[in-house]
């Protein structure tokens, strides 16, 4: 399976944070307990998430890419007409952040103030994360420039998985991998999240479940820090099996660059001579 790392020892114990890059490289994917963001703010933001996805359908299509007054909010079914990906068995809502007046205008007041909260408390993880995997790819400070690069936009996905009539001939997510620099995944108890391992490594390339863990986190690198760091953290496949009784909720935050960032490998990864895997 993906490691589990516990942060409780992070202020005292530099093994922590080791832990992580190490995982970041070989795995792409590990899961954090004790990682400082409250479980009642990670408890706020599923309870929010069954809310809106309980409203009449009536009120949920409002916020479909149809109906919507704005693109910074966009609801959809494997239903809607125009599914990009009419195959999978989801249900979604994706909130842009721009700022929190636009997103306090434009949410739905549903999940809103939940999002917003969670958005907040976890910000001080994914500046803790991309601090000590930045220190080993030997740049020491995050300035404008590389906070905009590695941080600069972000958004929160609220994922619903109905219970699935026929699982075994569906698909919850086809297998993909991220485009964001990092990813913070929030999922409830029943489980489907796959990720693959060793891939293109002959016997062991295969999938491994996401076992969930109460108050966890799993972290994944997505292709945009593949990018900066050439090549040594790893954007890894993974995919959502869907459940024949259960519905099931994830919440993922994509932290990804600013759209209008060109992204290629960061300087001081090719300060050595190391040749750039990526177009700079
Ligand atoms: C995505 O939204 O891109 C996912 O991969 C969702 C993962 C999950 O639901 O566990």
């Amino acid at each position: 399976s993906i490691p589990v790392i516990d942060m409780s020892n992070w202020d005292s114990d530099p093994k922590v944070a080791e832990s992580i890059c190490d995982a970041a490289e070989k795995y792409g994917f590990f899961q954090l307990v004790n990682h400082g963001v409250p479980l009642e703010v990670l408890d706020g933001v599923k309870d929010a998430t069954h809310r809106f996805f309980g409203l009449p359908a009536e009120v949920k299509r409002n916020y479909s890419k149809e109906l919507s007054s704005t693109n910074n909010v966009r609801f959809g079914t494997s239903f809607s007409p125009d599914a990009e990906k009419a195959l999978e068995w989801k249900d979604y809502l994706s909130l842009f952040y721009v700022s929190e007046d636009e997103a306090s205008a434009l949410w739905p007041s549903a999940c809103k103030d939940e999002c917003l909260e969670y958005m907040k408390r976890s910000e001080i993880l994914c500046k803790k994360l991309m601090g000590v995997l930045m220190e080993r790819l030997n740049v020491k400070e995050i300035d404008e420039k590389k906070e905009s690069l590695l941080m600069g936009s972000k958004r929160i996905n609220l994922n619903y998985y109905p219970r699935c009539p026929n699982p075994n001939l569906t698909i919850g997510v086809g297998r993909h991998s991220d485009v964001s620099a990092l990813t913070f995944l929030l999922q409830d108890e029943i489980g489907g999240l796959y990720v693959r391992v060793n891939e293109g490594k002959g016997e062991e390339d295969g999938w491994v479940h996401v076992p969930p863990i109460e108050g966890s986190l799993v972290i994944n690198v997505g292709d945009a820090l593949q990018i900066l760091s050439n090549g040594r953290y790893k954007s890894i496949e993974h995919c959502v099996i869907a459940s024949g009784s259960k519905n099931r909720i994830s919440i993922p935050i994509f932290v990804n660059p600013k759209p209008s960032d060109v992204i290629g490998p960061l300087p001081e990864v090719l300060a050595s001579g190391e040749k750039p895997k990526y177009k700079n």
